[in-house]
């Protein structure tokens, strides 16, 4: 793996233990830290996914969460999930050369097919326009992985390649976040789209959405520029989904 230097101008707060490092991230934007600033855990008590599931975050995987400011509006700010994932997708790649290592909309990370790292982006629920301030919460497996998820997990571990320190994890993970939200804030949305489709799984295949109400089969056409799942169905029709699950196969 390149040597990764960590960002300029990012700060850095380390726990052994805590409840969830984006909870953390709440409390300390809410106490008035400016950020940004990585907030890292050996372990997680009450890690969280999406909906109210939770993360399993054992003493030897990465569970990290970034708080910052963007000071943009909420629709721009929730792309951020993607520059997230091409990060953990970069970092995962970069210690798993051989795997096929791929994002998977909206937010997962896939390593030949099986769920490696996920993230959780939270936002300041003030109602105003411009978020006050963003969690990016990313959990990566690095040396353990649950068996019992509706979706297969694996691990760095299970991939049988060195495992490395939580902290080396985070400074490739925090050192590519930095580069791609520069390009972000820079070029906006369109790079970075293209850049997560360049490493999505199934593209142009037929795929299954688990949406709240209903259960839709379509092609994988794209995401729009807003980050919604573009599914094309018969008749030349496509659906622009904002929320659901997906599944391959
Ligand atoms: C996610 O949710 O994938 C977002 C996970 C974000 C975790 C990070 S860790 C740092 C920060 N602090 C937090 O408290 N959270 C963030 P979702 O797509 O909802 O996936 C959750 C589902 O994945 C669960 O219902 C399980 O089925 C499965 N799961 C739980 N732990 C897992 C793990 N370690 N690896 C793979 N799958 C897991």
């Amino acid at each position: 793996m390149n040597t990764a230097t960590w960002p300029v101008g990012y700060a850095l707060k380390e726990f052994e233990s805590i409840d969830s490092t984006n909870e953390e991230a709440r409390r300390l934007a809410v106490a008035g830290e400016r950020g940004p600033i990585w907030i890292m855990a050996a372990r997680q008590t009450a890690g969280r996914g999406r909906r109210g599931r939770v993360w399993e975050s054992p003493s030897g995987n990465l569970a990290a969460s970034l708080m910052l400011r963007p000071g943009r509006p909420a629709g721009d700010c929730a792309q951020l999930s993607f520059v997230a994932a091409i990060a953990a997708c970069d970092m995962i790649a970069g210690f798993a050369p051989g795997a096929e290592v791929r994002v998977k909309w909206p937010n997962d990370v896939l390593a030949n097919g099986a769920k490696i790292a996920g993230i959780l982006l939270e936002a300041s629920s003030s109602g105003a326009d411009i978020p006050a301030w963003l969690a990016v919460g990313i959990g990566a497996n690095l040396a353990h992985h649950p068996t019992d998820t509706e979706f297969p997990a694996t691990s760095l571990a299970a991939l049988g390649v060195t495992v490395p320190p939580p902290r080396d994890a985070l400074l490739h993970l925090a050192a590519s976040f930095a580069k791609w939200y520069e390009s972000w804030r820079a070029d906006g949305f369109a790079f970075i789209r293209d850049a997560w489709l360049a490493r999505a799984l199934g593209l142009g295949t037929r795929i299954r959405a688990r949406l709240q109400n209903e259960e839709l089969s379509g092609v994988f056409e794209g995401i729009d520029g807003g980050g919604a799942l573009l599914l094309g169905m018969t008749a030349g029709r496509t659906r622009t989904i904002a929320a659901g699950e997906v599944f391959f196969g």
